[in-house]
């Protein structure tokens, strides 16, 4: 079924470079729409108002995204998955969006003595813009905020010692 549809595809695109008649228009529309094609990891809503960020981190310690370009006002939807296989226990992921002037490796010291809470230092939250719960692999967790004032913001992982290489910068213009 696949194969008739994808080979009507191949026809109808061959054949029909120049013809925009809306019936086989309609054609080749349907064997496009079969195909899954990969999300992509920033999507921007029709009315510029939202954000959606496909963060991803894996058993190698590295996100996906080392750099989030966002503009102020915007709603921010970020989910962070863990792509990886290890568990939360080991390799456990989260995203911490700290606030301008925090110092990143003392923040990413005092989180390692703070495994109750996730990695999240209780101590210091109010050094934290917005975070994520943590993940193991094949989790996912997600967190809403709203843009900061115009700026570059640092973001880690705060799993102990993920920081070193589990970090970006949201940038809002
Ligand atoms: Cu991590």
């Amino acid at each position: 079924m696949i194969g008739l549809f994808a080979l009507l595809f191949t026809f109808s695109s061959c054949g029909g470079g120049g013809d925009t008649s809306s019936s086989e228009g309609a054609t080749a529309e349907k064997p496009k729409s079969m195909i899954a094609e990969p999300e992509a990891p920033i999507e921007v809503s029709a009315d510029g108002s939202t954000v959606t960020a496909r963060l991803t981190g894996d058993d190698m310690m590295k996100y996906n995204l080392n750099k989030i370009e966002v503009k102020a006002g915007q709603k921010i939807n970020l989910t962070l998955t863990h792509t990886g296989k290890m568990k939360k226990e080991v390799m456990g992921h989260n995203f911490v969006l700290l606030k301008p002037g925090v110092d990143v490796d003392a923040f990413a010291t005092e989180a390692t003595k703070h495994k109750d809470s996730d990695y999240i230092p209780t101590n210091m939250e109010g050094d934290i813009i917005a975070h994520t719960s943590l993940v193991g692999g094949g989790e996912s967790t997600s967190v809403s905020f709203d843009a900061p004032a115009p700026g570059t913001y640092k973001y880690i992982c705060s799993f102990p010692a993920h920081h070193i290489t589990m970090n970006g910068e949201l940038i809002v213009n």
